[in-house]
C-alpha cells in the first residue's frame, strides 16, 4: 500500500486527465505536487503545489519529487505525432521518472494507451496479456513505457499498475468510443485502488469502464480489488450511426490515429478490407 501521508506527484498536469485528477484526488485528501511544462490553468487545490518543469529536465524532477511515495505518470505527448517531437517527452521522459521511482522507492501509475494496440481490429478481444500494435509513434512509446515499466519491477522491484487508457471523457461521443469509453469516476476509483493496494507487482488495467462493446478482456483488476461502476451502454442511442467515412480508422480499434499517415498500397484492394475488392 502507499503511504498516502508521503506527497504524491502527478506529472501531465496541465492536461486534460491531469487536471482531472488534481481536482478530485486533492478533493480527497491526497498532497499532490504537480508538474508540467505548461502552466497550471485552474487555482492550485488546497493541499498542492504546482512546479513548472520539462520531463527531460531529470534534475529538475528529482528535485520536485524528493519525498514522494507514488508517482502518477501522466505526462508527455499524448497525440499521434512525429518521432522526433514523441522521443523526449515520452522515451526519455518516461526513463527519467523510472529512475527517480527507484531512487524514491516510490509506486508508479503509468498512463499508457490502447494506441499501444491500436492496429488490432475492432472484431478482436484483447487479452492484458497480447502482443501490442501500436498504431504509431505515440502508441509505440507507449509500449516502450510499458516494457520499461515491466524491466524496473524485475529488476528493481519498482512497482508499477500500466493502465491502457482507452477513452477518459464525460460523455460517449461516436461508436467507437462505446467500446475504449471511461468516465470520470471510474478513473478516479482506478486510482484509489492503485494508491490503496498493499502490493501491485507489475499489472495491467484496460482503462475502460463496464462496456459490453468493449473491446478489451482479462487484466489484473482483481488483484487491485477494483471494477469499474459506469457503462457506455445507455448511451447507445445517442451516437447510432455516429461514425468516421475513413474505413482505415473504422477497421481498426486505434481509430483516427491508424489513419494518420497510413500508407499500405494494399489496403482496400485485399482481403484486408471486407466484402468484394473494388474494380
Ligand atoms: C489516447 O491515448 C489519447 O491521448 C486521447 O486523446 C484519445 O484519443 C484516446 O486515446 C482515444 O483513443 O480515444
Amino acid at each position: 500500500m502507499t503511504d498516502l501521508s508521503r506527497p504524491v506527484l502527478l506529472t501531465g498536469a496541465s492536461g486534460t486527465l491531469g487536471r482531472l485528477l488534481a481536482s478530485r484526488l486533492a478533493g480527497l485528501g491526497w498532497r499532490l505536487r504537480l508538474t508540467d511544462r505548461a502552466a497550471f490553468p485552474d487555482p492550485v487545490p488546497p493541499g498542492c503545489s504546482f512546479h513548472a518543469l520539462d520531463l527531460e529536465d531529470q534534475a529538475a524532477l528529482v528535485e520536485v519529487a524528493e519525498g514522494c511515495g507514488l508517482i502518477l505518470h501522466f505526462g508527455g505527448i499524448s497525440t499521434e505525432q512525429s518521432f522526433d517531437a514523441i522521443l523526449g517527452p515520452n522515451v526519455r521522459g518516461a526513463y527519467h521518472v523510472y529512475e527517480l521511482a527507484r531512487r524514491l522507492k516510490a509506486r508508479v501509475v503509468f498512463a499508457s494507451s490502447n494506441h499501444a494496440f491500436g492496429l488490432y481490429e475492432r472484431t478482436v478481444r484483447l487479452d492484458h496479456d497480447c502482443l501490442p500494435r501500436p498504431d504509431g509513434f505515440y502508441g509505440l512509446s507507449k509500449a516502450y513505457g510499458e516494457l520499461l515499466a515491466r524491466m524496473y519491477w524485475e529488476k528493481h522491484a519498482v512497482e508499477t499498475v500500466a493502465v491502457r487508457i482507452g477513452s477518459v471523457l464525460p460523455a460517449v461521443p461516436d461508436e467507437r468510443i462505446m467500446a475504449t469509453w471511461m468516465s470520470h469516476d471510474d478513473l478516479v476509483s482506478l486510482m484509489q485502488r492503485c494508491a490503496g493496494t498493499p502490493e501491485v507487482g507489475f499489472s495491467i488495467i484496460w482503462g475502460a469502464s463496464n462496456n459490453s462493446r468493449s473491446f478489451w478482456g482479462r487484466d489484473d483488476r482483481e488483484r487491485l480489488g477494483w471494477a469499474p461502476r459506469d457503462s457506455s451502454d445507455g448511451q447507445a442511442a445517442a451516437v447510432v450511426g455516429k461514425v468516421t467515412s475513413d474505413p482505415v480508422a473504422e477497421r481498426y480499434q486505434g481509430g483516427r490515429f491508424v489513419s494518420q499517415d497510413f500508407t499500405r498500397p494494399d489496403f482496400v484492394a485485399s482481403a484486408m478490407f471486407p466484402g468484394p475488392a473494388p474494380e
